[in-house]
């Protein structure tokens, strides 16, 4: 069976949950704590699975997979049903391009390490913390949102009819939005497909809260 080194916050991780129950793989689940002791990630038994210290790691026999979009592509690759991209390359690149709005222009910004350091050597407080991570959200978020109006190809998914890699992309950076407290009215084809999505089994079963290692 396939396991997968996950944090129950990680949004990251949060993309590959969604994947492997919408495909319906069976995975052992690995908590790596984040926080404690200054962070499992950081632990030399785990650099020698990411050397990046992040999680996700999906672990597939001898294989280390890093990356949560490598990992969902890896995914599509050897469990091709259902398909989370479409078939034409145009409608591919479409999907890719909404999830690398979320994976590569909103995220990593805001991800704990950089969060540490605003906090420990640029003496960033709590609020302006907040702030920041809300101001790359709303940038994103804006972007995301006039992507997905502009060409007729957003349905009650992303991308259409059935969730994409985009979906897995968009649910957990929308369950980090409302977490900071980002008003996500001028956002409302982002909150629909968020909340369309929430209601169904392979993503409720994938978020946070119903994580093994949940906190409160
Ligand atoms: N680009 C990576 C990002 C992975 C990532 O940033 N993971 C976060 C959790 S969402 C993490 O492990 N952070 C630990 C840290 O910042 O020390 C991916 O998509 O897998």
């Amino acid at each position: 069976m396939q396991r997968l080194y996950t944090y129950f916050r990680s949004s990251a991780a949060y993309r590959v949950r969604i994947a492997l129950n919408l495909k319906g793989i069976p995975y052992e689940a690995v908590p790596v704590h984040l926080l404690r002791g200054g962070g499992e990630q950081h632990a030399s038994e785990f650099m020698e699975r990411n050397p990046a210290q992040l999680v996700p790691v999906l672990q597939d026999g001898p294989l280390s997979l890093t990356q949560s979009l490598a990992i969902i592509e890896y995914l599509e690759e050897t469990h091709p049903s259902p398909p989370l991209l479409p078939r034409g390359a145009a409608e591919r690149a479409r999907v890719r391009a909404l999830a690398l709005t979320v994976a590569c222009d909103i995220h990593p910004l805001n991800n704990l390490r950089v969060m540490q350091y605003l906090e420990s050597k640029l003496g960033a407080g709590e609020e302006s913390r907040g702030a920041w991570s809300r101001r790359w959200i709303e940038l994103g978020f804006a972007a995301l949102e006039r992507l997905l109006i502009a060409d007729g190809a957003t349905g009650p998914f992303c991308h259409g009819h059935s969730p994409t890699l985009a979906d897995c992309c968009l649910v957990p950076q929308v369950f980090n939005a409302l977490r900071l407290r980002c008003p996500l009215e001028p956002y409302p084809t982002i909150r629909g497909i968020y909340e369309h999505c929430s209601r169904l089994p392979p993503f409720e079963r994938a978020a946070p809260g119903a994580q093994p290692d949940a906190e409160g």
